[in-house]
């Protein structure tokens, strides 16, 4: 992401004098925009040399789609503080337009889908220019601005307004049929956002068809059910005008009754054979109407469509800027392909234009294969224009850092046993007292805020809302006070839109100029409901913590429809994401004061101290109340220096068998490992007790950071792999190990396989414990008799892995 210096104009959108754009001038521009698209995509197929037998593809047919209303929107509509979510395949047409307007070297053209080079699809950490919002996954992009949108609201009323931003997303039709869309859309933490404008590419066509009916009605009662304005930018001047005529209602309405794969056919049809298609089941007084419009201009009248006319599509956006209390869709109804020889084609999705299609395109935009890649001539009016546009656009800098100093610890103290659940809690209250960091916390939940512990913090900071709203149930335990002031911003039960709304708190500092420190939680399971969303927040560089609770199979009564078992694994392997799982109150306390402090940096920090990482914390967590005295003996053993700092790196010695047991090791007792993760510590302590009873020399290592350590191992790994020398053992693994090669045990609740890599970090046979199947009802023990997470089961996988040696 780039930071670019220079002023805005600080005055509210709707004082600013709109200069009168020529719309001459704004074909000029779209038609340079529909041929840089079009040749951006076309280069990467046609003239990378080809050397894996690997397509490049691209999209000209989605591109061309929406060069109308992105040219409408960066060259006459947006202002420089406005935030924009690209359809996916649109983005040649986002390069273009970057390009043009000087923000995009032009080496870059000839670069899409290069190693370096051009993102496919809109990437905020991976392109080259400034991109607000990544897309790729479909619906999730235009949902973005929409909490961006939410979080902007928020921060103004926290933090005061800044200069309005509207937060515009251009999106494919197809895109509607995505269910967070709606799961969005319904959520009041996103009604009455009057800066949202969604731009529908009403094209008609998704990847595989051209859609059967159109469903504008259905879309259109769902938008306003959820109180949306909704606004149709149909027909485009041309057909406006015919329909004025004596007899141009008939003509109106039978291209309304068409059905739509019918009227997708006419594209690329003309004289006769395009005359006689229109008319195939049209009323009688059309024919004799149409029969005054020569051939040649029978298909540009018939395909004249709103969403390739930029008058028609600037007036529409107006109209939504005056709409201040609701969010706005237009859905402007265009042509895919628009332009090209490949419109409306039903197969036309990954299509690309011939050679001579190209050159044809290249003549008729007026250049030649010496000027192609030209940016407008600069004394041409558009040119002119252009430059006057990339003035107005410019964006003054974002600082992603929080000038607070974070604590080490908030010094949580348990006398009695505790489940990590309960202290994440109490962690957040603390800090919620901290005057420094208190401000800049903000929690989020899909209507799980109480039963994951944020009450006691929601007590405290109120829950968000835009005005005070009365509290009818009074309640001694729960205040629930909902205001502009609050610092918990309720969801209703949709995982999806948790970790949407997450992804842009987290990247406030960016699209609303003010860092936050968000925080959410989910029951585990659940996690994997929204997963993709997860994904998308963590690949566009956000951060936040999460915490996943309760999770696995001790929630045991829950049964097996709540147990999670995977979702280790997904912490552990998701990019940009670190995954802890801690079992102590205390180490709790320092992952996430330390993870907060990491996110109020604003980048990774080198420290010493912890290990370098970057992105969102997922806490894994549960309700099972431990007893705190082992971490306690822990720590009164190596002291909070030592102990916090393995703690952060993910793994420390929570009971050392020759401390506890010396007279083993004079023995010459066999030793073995047991490593556990989470609420399965006192059964792998067990264990070890009775381990000892039999002569066995066993070690307790607490796994706080699965992910820390993996990532420990692999940085070794791949710096032996890199450099062909033989590895080191990670620094991490070492200390939370030690020096012995001896074989281990791993216990985790979750699925065997997250921890299993643990015995080919150390070199050592290993036999890993956990939950591969689905869970049910019952409770601890049970369950854990059921899954061999008993101490008796960890006992003999001790047995089994010493005579693996
Ligand atoms: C979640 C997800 N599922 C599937 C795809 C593959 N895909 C890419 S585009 C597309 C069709 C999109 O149609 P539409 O939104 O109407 O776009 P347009 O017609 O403008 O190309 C599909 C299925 C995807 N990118 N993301
Ligand atoms: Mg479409």
């Amino acid at each position: 992401m780039t930071e670019t210096a220079q002023t805005v104009d600080p005055r509210p959108v709707d004082e600013r004098a709109r200069p009168d754009v020529d719309l001459e001038v704004l074909d000029t521009v779209q038609r340079r925009v529909l041929w840089l698209a079009t040749r951006i995509v076309d280069a990467a197929n046609r003239e990378r040399p080809a050397t894996d037998g690997v397509k490049v593809g691209g999209h000209q047919a989605s591109s061309a789609s929406l060069v109308s209303a992105l040219t409408a929107l960066y060259f006459s509509h947006l202002d420089a503080a406005d935030r924009v979510s690209v359809k996916p395949h649109a983005s040649p047409v986002f390069h273009a337009i970057q390009y043009l307007l000087g923000n995009l070297d032009a080496s870059y053209l000839t670069r899409l889908r290069d190693r370096g080079g051009l993102q496919s699809y809109p990437s905020r950490t991976k392109d080259p220019d400034e991109v607000d919002f990544s897309t790729g996954s479909v619906g999730l992009g235009p949902v973005a601005p929409l909490f961006a949108a939410a979080t902007r609201r928020y921060v103004d009323a926290h933090f005061g307004d800044r200069p309005r931003s509207r937060f515009v997303a251009l999106l494919g039709d197809a895109e509607l049929d995505e269910g967070n869309i709606w799961e969005a859309v319904a959520d009041s933490a996103t009604s009455g956002l009057g800066d949202v404008m969604w731009v529908v590419d009403f094209n008609r066509q998704s990847l595989d068809r051209v859609v059967p009916g159109i469903r504008i009605d259905q879309w259109r009662s769902a938008f306003e059910a959820a109180g949306w304005h909704v606004l149709e930018v149909k027909y485009g001047r041309r057909l406006q005008q015919f329909f004025t005529r004596p007899g141009g209602e008939a003509l109106r309405r039978w291209i309304d009754a068409m059905p739509n794969e019918q009227y997708q056919s006419l594209f690329g049809l003309n004289g006769p054979v395009l005359r006689e298609r229109f008319l195939d089941g049209a009323p009688a007084e059309v024919g004799p109407l149409v029969a005054s419009v020569p051939d040649d201009d029978l298909a540009v009248l018939v395909t004249d469509l709103g969403g390739h006319d930029l008058g028609a599509l600037l007036e529409a956006f107006t109209t939504c800027d005056d709409e201040r209390t609701r969010p706005s869709v237009v859905f402007a109804y265009t042509v895919k392909g628009w332009g090209l020889p490949i419109a409306g084609n039903p197969r036309n999705h990954s299509a690309l234009l011939s050679g001579d299609q190209v050159d044809a395109l290249r003549a008729e935009v007026g250049l030649t294969p010496d000027d192609e890649w030209d940016p407008l001539d600069p004394t041409s009016a558009a040119g002119q224009w252009v430059a006057q546009r990339s003035h107005h656009l410019r964006r003054p800098p974002r600082s992603r850092t929080l000038d607070v100093v974070v604590p080490e610890s908030t010094g949580v103290r348990a006398a009695k046993p505790v489940s990590t659940q309960e202290v994440l809690g109490r962690v957040l209250v603390d800090l919620s007292r901290d005057p420094a960091v208190a401000p800049y916390l903000v929690t989020t939940a899909p209507d799980v805020a109480t039963s994951t512990n944020l009450a006691g913090f929601i007590n405290r900071t109120g829950v968000f809302a835009p005005q005070d709203l009365r509290s009818w149930n009074e309640d001694p335990l729960l205040k629930w006070a909902q205001g502009p002031k609050g610092q918990h911003i309720e969801l209703g039960i949709s995982e999806m839109n948790l970790f949407l709304l997450l992804g842009q708190l987290g990247l406030s500092w960016d699209l609303s100029g003010q860092p936050l420190l968000p925080i959410g939680t989910v029951y585990d399971p659940f996690v994997c409901r929204g997963l993709d969303a997860f994904v998308y927040g963590t690949y566009s560089g956000s951060r936040f913590l999460v915490a996943g609770t309760p999770s696995g199979i001790t929630l045991a009564p829950e049964g097996g429809a709540h147990q999670s078992t995977i979702t280790a694994s997904i912490g552990l392997e998701l990019p940009g994401v670190t995954f802890m799982e801690p079992a102590y109150a205390t180490a709790l306390d320092w992952l996430m004061c330390h993870a907060i402090g990491r996110m109020a940096a604003g980048q990774a920090l080198t420290t010493s101290a912890a290990p370098v990482d970057d992105g969102a914390y997922y806490l894994r967590l549960s309700t099972r109340p431990l007893d705190q005295a082992p971490f306690e003996a822990a720590r009164r053993r190596l002291g909070d220096a030592v102990l916090r700092r393995q703690v952060l790196a993910g793994g420390y010695r929570l009971l050392d068998a020759h401390h506890e047991h010396p007279e083993l090791a004079e023995q010459g007792a066999p030793v073995v490992q047991l490593v556990g993760s989470g609420a399965v510590l006192p059964e792998v302590l067990q264990a070890a007790a009775e381990l000892a009873d039999e002569g066995i020399a066993a070690h307790v290592v607490d796994v706080t950071s699965l992910d820390r350590l993996y990532s420990a191992w692999q940085r070794t790994l791949r710096q032996g792999v890199r450099t062909a020398t033989a590895p080191s053992v990670a620094g991490a693994l070492r200390t939370a190990f030690g020096p012995e090669r001896v074989p281990v045990v791993t216990v985790h609740d979750a699925a065997s396989h997250a921890m299993a890599w643990v015995g080919s970090a150390l070199g050592v046979p290993c036999v890993p414990l956990g939950v591969d199947e689905f869970g049910q009802s019952g409770n601890v023990a049970q369950l854990y008799e059921l899954h061999d997470l008993t101490a008796g089961s960890v006992v003999n996988a001790a047995l089994a892995a010493l005579s693996l040696r």
